[in-house]
This record gives C-alpha cells, sequence and structure tokens, in this order.
C-alpha cells in the first residue's frame, strides 16, 4: 500500500481516513475477544458535560486481543511517517460511546506537553473502528488543519464530523481539536480502539511501566515491548545502568526462579 497519500493529508488536513484497514474476519475476532471489556463500558453524567462515555485505558494491561493490531506494519509505517523513527504506545483504551451520550468538550490530545502551537507533530491519535462510524452514532468530530495554528478552538467552532466504514481507521495530529461525538441512537453503540501513539522522548500518557506486569511483558514480542517503552531513546533515555529496561525485568526473573528453586 501506498502511505504517502494518507501522509500528505495528515499533514495537511492534520487527519486522515483508512478506510480498508481491517477485514471483516479481524473486526469480528476483535468484536469478540473485546467483548467483556466493551460490555463493561458505562456512562457518567455531570451538570457541566451530561451523560458521557467512560473509556476504558490501559487495555495493554486487561487483553492481550489489541497486540496484534498494534504491529500491524501499515499502522506503524503511517505512524513513522508522521512522527519520525522514534514513537511509542502511548495509550491504548476501549471507545464505546452508546446511546444518551453527549459529544465530548473540544480538546487537543498535546495539551499535556505546554509549548507553544504550532509545532512539530508529537502525537499520532487513532481510532479503530469496530462499528462504522456515523453522524449519529459519535463519530469523531475535527477541526481540519487546526494543529497548523494556534487559535484556540470552542463548542461553536465549526467541525468535520468524521464517518467511516467498520474496520476503518482514522488518525489524527494530537495538535488537531477534536472531539467525541454525540450518540443520538436508540440502541446503537459505536465500538472502536484508541491507539495514541507519541514521541518516544516524551513522557507516555499511560504509564506502561507500572500498568503491565512484568511477566505480561516478558512474554510480549520484542517488537511490542519496545513499542511499550522498552527500549532506549536519543543516547540512553529510559536506560537502566546504560541498558535496556527489559534487561533489568529479565534479571529479576531469574532471580526469582532461583530463589523459587532454592525454597
Ligand atoms: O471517541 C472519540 O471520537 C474521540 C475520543 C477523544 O478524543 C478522547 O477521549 O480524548
Amino acid at each position: 500500500m501506498n502511505l504517502q497519500p494518507y501522509v500528505d493529508q495528515i499533514r495537511k488536513d492534520g487527519y486522515v481516513v483508512v478506510p480498508d484497514f481491517l477485514n471483516d474476519e479481524m473486526v469480528e475476532k476483535l468484536r469478540h475477544d473485546l467483548a467483556p471489556i466493551f460490555d463493561d463500558i458505562g456512562s457518567r453524567s455531570s451538570e457541566e458535560f451530561g451523560q458521557q462515555t467512560i473509556h476504558t485505558h490501559n487495555l495493554l494491561a486487561k487483553t492481550r486481543a489489541v497486540d496484534e493490531v498494534l504491529m500491524n506494519d501499515q499502522l506503524l509505517g503511517l505512524i513513522e511517517a508522521v512522527l519520525g523513527p522514534d514513537f511509542q504506545v502511548s495509550g491504548v483504551a476501549a471507545m464505546r460511546p452508546g446511546p444518551g451520550d453527549r459529544r465530548q468538550h473540544m480538546h487537543r490530545d498535546d495539551g499535556h506537553y505546554p509549548l507553544p502551537y504550532p509545532h512539530q507533530p508529537l502525537i499520532v491519535n487513532t481510532l479503530i473502528a469496530l462499528d462504522p462510524f456515523t453522524v449519529e452514532n459519535g463519530a469523531t468530530e475535527v477541526v481540519p488543519r487546526s494543529h497548523l495554528s494556534s487559535d484556540k478552538a470552542d463548542a461553536d467552532t465549526p467541525t468535520v464530523a468524521v464517518e467511516m466504514p467498520l474496520g476503518g481507521l482514522l488518525l489524527w495530529d494530537g495538535a488537531v481539536w477534536h472531539r467525541g461525538g454525540g450518540n443520538s441512537t436508540k440502541n446503537s453503540y459505536r465500538r472502536s480502539i484508541n491507539v495514541n501513539f507519541n514521541l518516544a522522548w516524551l513522557k507516555q500518557r499511560e504509564n506502561q511501566f507500572v500498568a503491565v506486569p512484568p511477566e505480561v511483558v516478558l512474554e510480549m514480542p520484542e517488537k511490542l515491548q519496545a513499542l511499550i517503552g522498552y527500549k532506549l531513546t536519543n543516547f540512553g533515555l529510559g536506560s537502566v545502568d546504560y541498558r535496556n529496561p527489559i534487561e533489568t525485568l529479565k534479571k529479576r526473573l531469574r532471580e526469582k526462579n532461583e530463589l523459587d528453586s532454592a525454597a
């Protein structure tokens, strides 16, 4: 697949859709494997925002169902084309706006990092559609080209609702103003997997080192270990005694096994 047109569009407009990212079989498997997680997603209400969906975060600590999709070459190729080679997974969440959920407040995902706008891309955020995204069920609303501007958006700023088919992939620059849309349907949910990538020299949104237990990390393929942060960045950033922190986990496991077998 030629990634360049997608990369050009994300640079220009701040977002892009790959409509045929996952085939039906892959979608079905993800829906099946993630069913217990999606079934648990609820909403909460506040005076300020009304009824809002509550996302399930830290999916990598809760299920192995998304590992494969995170290592997808097409996905990683697109992220690398925007962020450069040194990026990591910042967070992985399940999102399922349901009937009656109101749209989110307008926000920028890279607001964690207090830098003046515009700036180089720090984050590429993604949503994978496990239901078609429609205006009615809460398709994400974006402000095109807002990543190139220091202007603030608010509830009245014109947006584009990003409708996409089942299995589609939405990517956006973390500087783009956007919000999850409201779900006005009676009984349709908008299931989606959210994978947030950022530059590897920035702090991750979800603390993967604490959230994912060491024994789970050690079972992961090396590619996934590196994606969640077990690697060295920019001359040793993130090291333990100059080495990849995965070496420390392996050493601790060996020591524990020795202790257990001596007991
Ligand atoms: O669900 C969506 O469409 C976007 C979600 C989002 O932007 C967020 O929760 O920060």
